[in-house]
């Protein structure tokens, strides 16, 4: 086992998982009072996964994720309040409200996401990771994925173009076993990951993904490699969620006791004790860092409750961008004159009128669903044409 480092680092490690844990629990709990809205993946047991990772990542490094990754943000250093103000849907989240749980995202953090396409943040891992080559940064992108994002094509584009390009990246499996209901055994042919990237010239290595000093350790090599040698790695690492793949899982795939077993070797207990036993860290620093991450979250959720949801009017801003201006475009080839839905800051009416129907049918999703492309143009006394079927969809 590796030693311990100095007491400050200790309490720091142990104070980002504690704040991590508590503000997903909370989150779930705000999830079922349906004040954090759209989907909810909760990473809670694999905390040492990701502090250890981002404990020895630079300011300048960039870190992309999936649609589990509150705690990675709040590990590079984004503010809880914004994060819960994100899950609120509410103009100080990190995305304004308007990306939720899935898409968190701090340009300043160098956190770029929140990623809900399952393997779609490889490639953008690569294009980050080449945009530093090119401008001749020393930044490394670190790019945290899940087991079953193993298996997509991006995957395997990515390994190859990341060790023919020679590019500074690095990526970490978190293997907590199972894709949504599959498990490892059921959805790779191959179950030790790390060899998966080996025929594309990325060199793999396993570790206990529960323990947040190997998961330092293994991870400060390879950002190492990356930086200095330029050769990407593919560090695979156990780790477990308790709760299920999301809000909405029945759980059917697993047993009680395969949960409870994993709970025995929790992340922060196990790390909490072992700071005791050795003397570094005292029984007061512990009841320290758990109320400071009692605090931290209460003031999250009062800060999240008390911010304003975004105006009615805003919706179609910051979709697109278009030199330098942003707003809603489409491309539309019936006339070059605006149509319902573009350029609303020179229509206004017509981007109100869809605002509204679009606030009408959240409030009615049995009914036709407004179509902005569909609906003709914006020409007085036109009426407008409502079709499309109602989507379904599930995550
Ligand atoms: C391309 C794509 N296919 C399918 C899905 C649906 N989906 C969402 S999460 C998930 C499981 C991914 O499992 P894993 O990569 O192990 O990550 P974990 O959820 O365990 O963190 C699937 C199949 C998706 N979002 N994107
Ligand atoms: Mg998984």
């Amino acid at each position: 086992m590796a030693d311990l480092p100095d007491a400050g680092i200790c309490y720091e490690l142990l104070a980002r998982m504690s704040l991590i844990r508590r503000f997903e629990e909370e989150a779930g709990r705000q999830y079922q009072r349906a004040k954090a809205g759209g989907f909810l993946h909760l990473a809670i047991g694999e905390e040492a996964t990701i502090v250890g990772t981002t404990s020895v990542m630079r300011d300048e490094d960039y870190l992309i994720g999936t649609y589990r990754t509150h705690g990675h943000a709040i590990a590079r250093g984004t503010e809880p309040k914004r994060v819960m103000a994100e899950l609120f849907g509410r103009v100080d989240g990190t995305s304004g409200g308007r990306g939720g749980s899935m898409h968190i995202f701090d340009r300043e953090k160098r956190f770029m996401g929140g990623y809900g396409i399952v393997g779609g943040n490889l490639p953008i891992a690569a294009g980050l990771a080449l945009s530093s080559e090119y401008k001749g940064e020393d930044a490394v992108t670190v790019c945290m994925f899940g087991d079953g994002a193993s298996n997509t094509g991006n995957f395997g584009e990515t390994m190859n173009l990341a060790a023919l390009w020679s590019l500074p990246v690095f990526f970490l499996v978190e293997n907590n076993l199972y894709g949504m209901g599959t498990s490892v055994e059921r959805h790779s042919a191959q179950t030790d990951l790390s060899k998966k990237a080996e025929g594309y010239g990325v060199r793999g290595e396993r570790i206990d993904g529960m323990d947040v000093i190997a998961v330092r350790e293994a991870v400060a090599e390879g950002i190492r490699q990356a930086r200095e040698e330029r050769r990407p790695t593919l560090l695979e690492a156990f780790t477990y969620r308790y709760r299920g793949h999301s809000a909405a899982d029945p759980e059917v795939y697993r047993e009680r006791e395969e949960v409870e077993e994993w709970q025995r070797k929790d992340p922060i207990e196990a790390f909490a004790r072992r700071c005791i036993d050795a003397g570094v860290l005292g029984e007061r620093e512990l009841q320290e860092v758990r109320d400071k991450a009692d605090e931290q979250v209460r003031a999250a959720v009062e800060f999240a409750e008390s911010s304003p949801e975004p105006a009615l009017d805003s919706l179609y801003e910051s979709l697109y961008v278009v030199e330098g201006e942003a707003g809603w475009y489409a491309v539309d080839e019936r006339s070059p004159e605006p149509h319902r839905g573009e350029r609303e800051e020179q229509m206004p009416q017509a981007a109100r009128e869809l605002a509204e129907a679009g606030a009408a049918y959240g409030g009615r999703p049995d009914g036709p669903r407004p179509n902005p492309a569909e609906q003709g143009d914006a020409q007085e006394g036109v009426e407008p044409e409502v079709s499309a079927e109602v989507e379904e969809g599930g995550d």
